[in-house]
């Protein structure tokens, strides 16, 4: 066969409580065809799981790596928008703004977290060159949200005590129904 051809996968995505998702990640050296490879397959899960992010991390892989897709005013979301931030550095954050936020390795659940409203985000990109943007609204919020995960971090993490032991108890029913 051609060794050059590689066929995209759509990869199995980690779900809460598995403690792989406590994993702190580990920065990228290699900016080559693995890594290519890999962003591929990201994407493929992403967009196959209606998701608008996904950290290396929620598909087993502990390496700074995130994508990101955020939809248009009419919802579409289109490859053209598609960010792939490699060891992103978070700077200037500032205000606060409120987004009901998703997971896919929290699957069926959204809760409305704070979060900087504005920040500077530097990253690499899959060629190892450097990047510089301004991100704000639901941009920023799915930054902090991903970069979280490279931390080992989830989104209900942030919930005051109550809202959690809700979500702990309404999780394992969810859990519980979906095996039997
Ligand atoms: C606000 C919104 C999102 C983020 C981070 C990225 N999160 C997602 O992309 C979550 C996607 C998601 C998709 C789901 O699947 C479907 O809708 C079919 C979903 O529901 C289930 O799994 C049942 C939950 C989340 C940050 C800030
Ligand atoms: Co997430």
């Amino acid at each position: 066969m051609y060794e050059g051809y590689r066929r995209v996968m759509k990869l199995p995505v980690v779900v809460y409580p598995d403690k792989k998702l406590k994993e702190i990640s580990k920065e990228v050296t290699a900016f080559d065809t693995d890594l290519h490879e890999f962003l591929d397959n990201m994407y493929e899960t992403m967009l196959e799981s209606n998701g608008i992010g996904l950290a290396a991390i929620q598909v087993a892989v502990a390496k700074r790596i995130l994508i990101l897709c955020i939809p248009d005013e009419e919802g579409e979301q289109s490859k053209d928008e598609l960010l792939e931030i490699i060891n992103p550095v978070v700077s200037n954050e500032t205000g606060t703004t409120v987004y009901q936020e998703g997971c896919l390795s929290v699957p069926s659940f959204y809760e409305d977290i704070e979060r900087h409203e504005k920040l500077t985000l530097t990253y690499h990109d899959r060629h190892g060159n450097e990047h510089v943007i301004e991100a704000e609204g639901l941009t920023s919020v799915a930054i902090q949200h991903e970069i979280d995960h490279l931390d080992g971090k989830l989104f209900i993490e942030k919930l005051p005590y109550g809202r959690r032991k809700k979500f702990e108890k309404e999780y394992k029913k969810l859990l519980k129904s979906k095996k039997s």
